[in-house]
């Protein structure tokens, strides 16, 4: 039995993806859910086919009023969050740091570093006062190497590694644990939202190796999350067999 059946996981980003996997795992394992994105007829068509009840926030994680109210209108069964993955998330455009549009880069910011510190923010001091919870972080390869025309991405990544690792020793004379799950290249719409709407051109970053799957890293987020309470994951970085570092993949075609 999993030792996180009956309790309640917050995911952010679970419109696609990494979040949506995450959703469908812990949902397998027993777990309640709160999913959050802003593509709320994404997240219905998801939670039809969950096998538990969820609790569904229409959220843009970027705006701090919204994060804060829609956490403090969670209904009482979903409210006591147990688990929270911060996994909304995104790249936008991948060039030179003074050529790049500065639209996408603050996108970036806003998304990637605010909207997870809104989100920590807002449940980190409930967790406390209940005695229980583990704030889970997707960061990044990308927030321990920097690669050429990804600044600002890598930036907002090591950002993640650094908030991840700050709250860890804020919280070290609590039960709360804080853990970061850090992939490499993994086939989500990532790269189609990177290079805004470009099939093309997101298509490729795939080619010519075996990408990680939205499944394998949530696997993973479901294994960091089910450890005994003694146990805190602080970090693990999932690769691609064909994926060296942020910037060394092996492609045969
Ligand atoms: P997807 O684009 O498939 O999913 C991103 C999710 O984030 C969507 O559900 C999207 O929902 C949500 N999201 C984006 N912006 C916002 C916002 N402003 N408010 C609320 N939700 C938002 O990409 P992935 O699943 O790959 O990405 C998930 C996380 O994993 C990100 O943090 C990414 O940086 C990280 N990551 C991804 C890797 C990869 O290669 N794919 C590798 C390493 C890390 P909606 O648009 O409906 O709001
Ligand atoms: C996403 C992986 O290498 O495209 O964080 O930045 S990468």
């Amino acid at each position: 039995m999993s030792r996180i059946q009956g309790k309640t996981a917050f995911i952010t980003g679970a419109s696609s993806g990494i979040g949506e996997a995450a959703a469908r795992k812990f949902a397998e394992a027993g777990c309640n859910l709160v999913l959050a994105a802003r593509r709320m007829d994404r997240l219905r068509t998801l939670a039809a086919k969950l096998p538990i009840k969820c609790h569904l926030i229409e959220l843009d994680v970027r705006n701090r009023q919204a994060v804060d109210s829609a956490i403090a209108a969670i209904p009482a069964e979903f409210a006591a969050i147990d688990i929270l993955v911060n996994n909304a998330g995104k790249a936008r455009g991948l060039a030179k740091l003074h050529e790049a549009d500065l639209a996408d880069q603050e996108e970036m910011i806003d998304t990637n570093v605010k909207g997870l510190l809104y989100c920590t923010r807002a449940v980190v001091p409930g967790m406390i006062k209940r005695g229980y919870g583990h704030v889970i972080n997707i960061g990044s390869i990308a927030g321990h190497e920097t690669y050429p025309n990804g600044s600002v991405y890598c930036a907002t990544k090591h950002a993640v590694d650094a908030i991840t690792k700050g709250l860890r020793l804020d919280l070290v004379d609590t039960p709360v644990r804080v853990s970061t799950v850090d992939p490499g290249l993994v086939e989500t719409e990532f790269s189609l939202v990177r290079f805004h709407g470009d099939t093309e051109r997101a298509k490729k970053v795939y080619v010519g190796y075996r990408p990680l799957t939205a499944d394998d890293v949530a696997e993973t987020v479901l294994w960091v999350a089910d450890r005994p309470e003694h146990v805190q994951i602080a970090e693990v970085i999932i690769l691609p067999s064909a994926q060296a570092n942020a910037y060394v993949t092996h492609k045969t075609s």
